[in-house]
């Protein structure tokens, strides 16, 4: 992609409403615009991210066995009246009213309309275990919508729901997705750290969230160390689960299980929520199978979430420096900057034109600037921008028959020839899985 054909705002100075790092590097780098307090347009540069985290987080899903399937926006209130969570909900509830004056609502979430769909088709226990995913755009009218995306009122959330004959069963349902969701987070160069948590309007009695770690996360997470070093090849849910780990409300220093050398302190954001709630809704929504006697038996159920959108905020807490992002390359919107300082130089718009064809021959993701802006701009655009590998080219070295690369991460600077150049990006970007 050329910068002067595509749309990309960037802004030099930090919008005055946005509170924190990833919501001002999000406008800067112009990747979203605020519609309406919480509601957001994604720009091109923010919808690739999000489509990049979206992916990843899908073939997670599909490898764990999750089926995916695409539910509505937009659900009738009665299956809600029939759950009791109609009235419970509140406010945080987005109501409509259609033409014909029927209740409807935007869906925060979809544990009854899953089940309604459920217990249209599915009637034995030969059928079981089942397991939908879907990922859709919910609506949730926070009373404090704020940190951009991170806590918006619109936001793209991965919800699954699995359905078991036995508690047991459901237990391995849970226990299958919580690996998953190390998986996925792990995937996106993050460190998650999983923790025991309430359950909330979702029901039930077990659940756990999913933190990432970030310096500038909203909570304190005190956790065993041995949470930051998973192998995501060896991943055992139960044990990761007797893991010292809890938010600051929940530690007590005098009744911590583990000794001072190995507890952390850190920051983090949650990312992902797990519940199992047993039969909360099949038994209010007919969600019932025949067991192997005959008998009618309402399935055990668990939902599992990951904010989609909330994770291209979150990914920016954990990797930015002052300069601006610093893009993990599974997520990075593009691989590569192509950089030219002299558009108006022929040597420089040669070498440039030559250096982008080659990119895009070989695959590789790459956004060329070939703006008519100062160098200074340039540079500082694409810092903030944060693609991992930058390729500069200017006169001075072309004469020598070099180029420079930027390693974004290191802000390391290395001249190379052309052709050492692109070996060099494609051997890094190999590495990566
Ligand atoms: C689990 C899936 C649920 O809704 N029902 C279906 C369960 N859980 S949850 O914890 O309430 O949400 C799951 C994840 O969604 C993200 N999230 C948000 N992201 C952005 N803005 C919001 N207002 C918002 N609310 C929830 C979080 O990542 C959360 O872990």
């Amino acid at each position: 992609m050329k910068f002067s054909n595509y749309f990309l705002p960037t802004l030099k100075n930090i919008p005055a409403d946005a509170e924190i790092i990833s919501h001002q590097l999000m406008i800067r780098s112009g990747m979203i615009k605020q519609s309406s307090a919480g509601i957001y347009s994604w720009l091109p540069l923010g919808l690739r991210v999000l489509k990049k985290i979206e992916q990843i987080v899908r073939e997670e899903q599909n490898k764990a066995g999750a089926i995916e399937i695409l539910m509505p926006t937009i659900q009738s209130a009665d299956l809600w009246i029939k759950s009791g969570r109609y009235e419970e909900y509140g406010k945080e509830m987005l109501r409509i009213k259609d033409r014909s004056d029927r209740e409807m609502l935007y869906g925060p979430t979809n544990e009854e309309l899953i089940t309604d769909i459920f217990q249209s088709y599915i009637n034995s226990y030969k059928d079981l275990p089942k397991n939908l995913y879907h990922i859709q755009w919910k609506f949730r009218d926070e009373v404090r919508p704020r940190f951009g995306i991170m806590r918006g009122r619109e936001f793209l959330m991965k919800d699954n729901y699995s359905f078991d004959l036995t508690k047991e069963d459901a237990k391995i349902s849970y226990n299958n997705m919580f690996k998953a969701y190390i998986k996925t987070f792990l995937r996106m160069g993050l460190t998650p750290i999983s923790l025991r948590a309430d359950t909330g309007p979702i029901g039930g009695d077990l659940s756990h969230e999913f933190q990432i770690l970030a310096n500038t996360g909203e909570s304190t997470l005190y956790y065993d160390k041995d949470l930051e070093s998973l192998d995501p090849q060896n991943l055992n849910p139960e044990k990761l689960q007797s893991y010292y780990a809890a938010v600051d409300d929940h530690h007590n220093e005098n009744q911590c299980p583990i000794s001072k050398s190995q507890l952390k302190i850190s920051k983090g954001i949650e990312v992902g929520h797990i519940f199992y709630f047993g039969t909360k809704y099949s038994e209010k929504l007919g969600g019932y199978v025949q067991n192997n006697k005959g008998n009618k038996i309402a399935v055990h159920m668990g939902s599992y979430g990951i904010g989609v959108s909330r994770l291209v905020g979150a990914i920016i807490e954990a990797f930015h420096d002052d300069k601006g992002i610093v893009w993990p390359t599974q997520v990075s919107p593009f691989q590569v900057s192509l950089i030219n300082l002299m558009p108006e130089n022929n040597k420089c718009l040669d070498a440039s034109n030559k250096f982008y064809s080659q990119l895009i021959n070989h695959k590789i993701e790459v956004l060329y600037d070939d703006r008519e802006v100062s160098i200074g701009k340039k540079l500082s655009d694409n810092d903030l921008l944060g693609f991992p590998y930058q390729i500069i080219i200017g006169s001075k070295n072309l004469k020598d028959n070099l180029v420079e690369i930027k390693v974004r991460k290191e802000n390391f600077i290395e001249k190379f020839n052309p052709e050492d150049a692109i070996n060099f990006i494609k051997t890094q970007l190999n590495t990566i899985i």
